[in-house]
C-alpha cells in the first residue's frame, strides 16, 4: 500500500507511535510518505520505502496566525496525487483530521478518492478536544474520517462519552519493537556506571515534562526512596516542568543524585540501564513510555489512570497508585528495590507482557487489516 502519515513530528507519544508505525510498515514493504512540518525526530531519513515531505507554511505579514492546517491540506492533496497514495493516516485529531478531510474533498473534485484514518492518542480528546473552541471541529473531523482508531479501550469510551460520538472506533493499542527495546546485559554492564555506582539502584522517568506528567511527583517520590536506600534517578526528556523539577531536586537536597539528560535519541539503551520506572501521570490514555521500559525488563510504578491498567496489572508487572500518592509510590519502589526476587519477578513479567501483547509484530498487522477494511468500504 502507499500510505501518507501525518503527525506532530517533534514532541509526544503520538509522534513516536506514528513514526514507528511508518518505519514498521515500510519494513514490511509498504511505501510510506510522511507529510509533516519537520522531519519526525525518530526518523533517520535514510530508511528504504520512506519519503518525507515538508509542509511549507509561509508567514505573510497579514497572517497573525499562519494557517498551518490549510498548508497541510494542500500538501496532503499534492503528495497523494503525485505519488498515487491509497490512503492518509493522521495521528492526533486536531487539526490533522480536518486537514485530511479538506485534502479528500480537493481530490474528490478531480474524481480521485482518498480515504483517511484518524488515530486518537489522548490529549486530543481528554484536554484539547474538550476546549469549547475546538470541541465541535474535533467531533466533526472524527465523524467525517473514513476510519477511526483509539490507542486504548479507555480512550474509545472517553471519546464516546466526552464528545458524544457514536460511530465505530477500532481499538489498536500502542506497540514497541521488541527486538530494539530489549535489555542487552553487555551494554548494561558497560553503560550503567555512567549513571549509577555499584550497589546503587537506578530509577528512570521519560516524558515531555508537561504538567500532565506530574514530574514534581517523580522528584518527591525519588527523594523518599533515596532516603531509604542508595539510589539515583535518570530524567529523560524536556519540557515546561523541567526547571521546576530541577529546583525541587536541589531544595530536597538530592540534586546530585538526579541526572537530567534532556531529550535523547536512543531511549531504548537508556531505559534498559534502569531498575524501575516512575510514571505518576495525571492522565495517560495508554502510557507508551512504560511499555518501552517494560520491554527492556524495567517495571513501572504508575498511577491508576486512563488506559494504564490495560498495560500494567497491579502487583503482577508493576504497581499502581492513586494520583499524587508519593508516599505510596515511594513505599512501593522501596519494597521492590530492596527485594531482588520481587524485582526479578516484576521485570520478567514486564518483558512478557510487552512480548505477548504489544510487540510491533502483533500490532502492525492489525493496522494493515484495518487499512484493507477501510479501502474496501464505499467512498464517503
Ligand atoms: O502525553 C504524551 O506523551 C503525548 C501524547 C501525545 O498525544 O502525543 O501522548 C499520548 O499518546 C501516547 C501514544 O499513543 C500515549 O501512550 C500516551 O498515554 C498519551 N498521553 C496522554 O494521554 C496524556
Amino acid at each position: 500500500m502507499k500510505i501518507g502519515i501525518t503527525c506532530y513530528p517533534t514532541y509526544g507519544g503520538s509522534g513516536v507511535v506514528a513514526t514507528e508505525l511508518g518505519i514498521e510498515l515500510a519494513a514490511r514493504g509498504h511505501e510510506i510518505h510522511f507529510i509533516t512540518y519537520s522531519q519526525p525526530f525518530r526518523l533517520a531519513g535514510r530508511e528504504a520505502n520512506i519519503r518525507y515531505h515538508e509542509v511549507p507554511v509561509s508567514n505573510y505579514p497579514l497572517f497573525e496566525y499562519p494557517p498551518y492546517d490549510l498548508a497541510l491540506a494542500t500538501r496532503m492533496a499534492e503528495v497523494a496525487e503525485l505519488h498515487s497514495l491509497d490512503l492518509l493516516h493522521v495521528h492526533y485529531a486536531i487539526p490533522h483530521s480536518v486537514s485530511a478531510l479538506l485534502a479528500r474533498q480537493m481530490l474528490a473534485t478531480r474524481g480521485r478518492h482518498l480515504p483517511f484514518i484518524t488515530t486518537l492518542h489522548g490529549t486530543d480528546i481528554t484536554l484539547v478536544g474538550l476546549d469549547r473552541s475546538y470541541l465541535p471541529i474535533t467531533k466533526f473531523g472524527i465523524n467525517e474520517s473514513d476510519g477511526v482508531t483509539a490507542i486504548s479501550s479507555h480512550l474509545r469510551e472517553r471519546t464516546r462519552e466526552n464528545l458524544g460520538i457514536t460511530r465505530e472506533i477500532e481499538v489498536i493499542r500502542n506497540f514497541v519493537n521488541c527486538d530494539f527495546y530489549v535489555r542487552n546485559p553487555e551494554l548494561v554492564a558497560q553503560q550503567r556506571p555512567r549513571f549509577a555506582k555499584p550497589g546503587e539502584s537506578l530509577l528512570v522517568h521519560l516524558s515531555n515534562f508537561r504538567p500532565v506528567k506530574r514530574v514534581l511527583d517523580v522528584i518527591e517520590t525519588f527523594a523518599r526512596v533515596s532516603r531509604a536506600l542508595p539510589a539515583r534517578l535518570l530524567m529523560i526528556g524536556d519540557g515546561p516542568e523541567r526547571s521546576a523539577a530541577e529546583f525541587l531536586a536541589m531544595r530536597l537536597g538530592i540534586g546530585d543524585r538526579v541526572d537530567f539528560v534532556g531529550k535523547q535519541e536512543n531511549v531504548n539503551e537508556l531505559l534498559a540501564l534502569s531498575d524501575l520506572m516512575l510514571m505518576p501521570s495525571e492522565m495517560e490514555s495508554f502510557g507508551l513510555a512504560a511499555l518501552e521500559a517494560m520491554a527492556c525488563r524495567v517495571p513501572a510504578i504508575a498511577t491508576r489512570v486512563g488506559g494504564v491498567p490495560e498495560l500494567i496489572e497491579d502487583g503482577v508487572n508493576g504497581l499502581l497508585y492513586e494520583i499524587g500518592d508519593v508516599e505510596g509510590m515511594a513505599a512501593g519502589a522501596i519494597s521492590i528495590l530492596s527485594d531482588p526476587a520481587l524485582l526479578e519477578r516484576l521485570s520478567t513479567a514486564s518483558r512478557r507482557t510487552a512480548q505477548d501483547h504489544f510487540c510491533a509484530s502483533r500490532i502492525i498487522p492489525l493496522y494493515e487489516q484495518y487499512y484493507e477494511r477501510i479501502l474496501a468500504q464505499d467512498p464517503r
